[in-house]
């Protein structure tokens, strides 16, 4: 055997369905290069009992890791997404490079250590905070980079079009002045990152919301970007933008963007809330995926998506972390189907005709449209895919001598234990008994800036 790597699996969760016996070696590209069931154990090759793909994230603004938890107290007037933006912004107009860098690599071990093997960054924080560019002005860019490279995840960045406060050419404010973009710029980002592109590595691009561009400035940076790069945006996630956008255009904002740009199955539409039944079945038969963040659009009061509809139109979905109240895949499935129920007060929604197990279809569903969304080949234990994979812990009373169909609904729906044990991502291990490789180190890096940060 010549392979880089390999691990023998007592039970693999392969694209086909659990295999058992499952010999996977992995490239010294890490790209899978055999996943081989009913194979005999070959001595020397280190054993594992349920192993299962690696899931993406596919939303992140990773500076607003720091931010978790921080903003839970109560104001004088009623509390919103917008004052809740309101304090997420004096907060991005302080964080350096050195401290972007630190809290993404914070965050990626932690996405990592809950089953991330890889993130899609939505990266908005261009310029220096008085809003002058930096001498290397996909500077913050490459800071994401390299905190994504040196903690193993897998990335795929997308530099943001950021150019007006809102609809019809509203001025940017001096609070958003660090986003500022048009189109030649973050296509200029976008060209800078292409020596690191690569199997770990993919850029893409994002007009921040129809709010923050023009249709002129979303056709003209999905034309720039060069083909097949995957393109996200945020929609409707606020009731305020749907009525905005009606007064503006006298359209609903998902109808709008589907008449302004051709949005297809490069599209990733992030959050896609407030969605009326015309357009979820637009949206599901665009071929674009809905990026769905439960846990962020709980915590910011925006809504709920049509998931059963959507479903039944054919809809594709995958799930992000976006402001990182959690770092856990199983939380953000999880909220996606409890959400439902509580609002319908019925069980088991996300389902289909084939798959009736809640927890496969989310975990499989989730993979597929994060695969799509981040551009890459990721999402299957398939030869030629990365070779991002999770290790369940087999000793924990929840999994100790499960069933493989019960593996799953345990991982998701039972407890708060972190099953996830090892994590391999492109070829590497990331993490080990729990533990991110490096994860003091990061963690130390990570406690400095915040000291800082508190400091300013
Ligand atoms: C963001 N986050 O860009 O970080 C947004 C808030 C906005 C979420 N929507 C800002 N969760 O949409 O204007
Ligand atoms: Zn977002």
């Amino acid at each position: 055997m010549n392979a880089a790597g390999a691990l023998f699996a007592r039970h693999a969760l392969l694209p086909e369905g659990w295999r058992h016996d499952v010999l996977l070696e992995w490239d010294a590209h890490g790209d899978l290069a055999a996943a081989t069931p009913d194979a005999p154990a070959p001595a020397g090759v280190e054993r594992a009992t349920y192993v299962v793909p690696g899931m993406v994230n596919l939303h992140s603004h990773a500076f607003q890791r720091a931010l978790g938890g921080l903003t839970e107290r109560a104001g004088d007037g009623q509390d919103s997404f917008w004052t809740w933006r309101a304090l997420m912004y004096r907060f991005a107009n302080r964080i350096s490079p050195d401290q972007v860098e630190a809290i993404a690599a914070q965050l990626y071990a932690e996405c990592l250590r809950h089953g991330y093997t890889a993130v899609c960054e939505f990266h908005y924080l261009h310029r220096a905070p008085d809003g002058a560019p930096y001498a290397a002005p996909a500077e913050m860019a490459l800071r994401i980079a390299r905190a994504a490279q040196a903690g193993g995840i897998g990335l795929t960045l997308l530099p943001v079009l950021y150019a007006w406060a809102g609809f019809q050419d509203m001025p940017l404010r001096p609070e958003q002045r660090r986003f500022r973009s048009d189109p030649d710029q973050v296509l200029d980002i976008v060209a800078a990152l292409e020596p690191l592109r690569g199997p770990q590595l993919e850029a893409g691009a994002a007009p921040h919301s129809l709010r923050a561009a023009s249709s002129a400035q979303l056709r003209a940076l999905a034309q720039g970007l060069p083909a097949g790069r995957p393109l996200h945006i945020h929609v409707a996630e606020q009731q305020a933008e749907v009525a905005q956008c009606l007064d503006a255009t006298g359209r609903r904002p998902v109808e709008y963007l589907m008449e302004q740009v051709a949005v297809d199955a490069r599209w990733c539409l992030v959050h896609a809330t407030h969605l009326a039944d015309h357009e979820v079945g637009m949206l599901a038969a665009s071929g674009a995926v809905a990026g769905l963040c439960p846990t962020t659009e709980a915590n910011l009061g925006d809504g709920l998506f049509p998931l059963e509809p959507y479903l039944q139109a054919g809809g594709r979905f995958g799930i992000g972390s976006d402001s990182h109240v959690s770092h856990s895949p199983v939380e953000e499935l999880r909220w996606l189907e409890y959400g439902q129920r509580l609002v319908l007060q019925r069980r088991n929604i996300a389902v289909d005709g084939r798959q009736r197990d809640v927890a496969a279809f989310l975990w499989t569903q989730a993979l597929a449209g994060g695969a799509q969304a981040a551009g890459r080949r990721v999402g299957q234990l398939r030869v030629g895919h990365r070779a991002d994979l999770l290790v369940l812990d087999d000793l924990h009373p929840n999994l100790d001598g499960a069933d493989t169909g019960e593996v799953l609904g345990r991982f998701l729906f039972c407890g708060n234990d972190n099953l996830v044990r090892d994590v391999l991502a492109g070829g590497r291990w990331a993490v080990r008994g729990g533990r991110h490789v490096d994860q003091d180190g990061i963690a130390r890096r990570y406690a400095a800036a915040m000291r800082e940060l508190r400091a300013a």
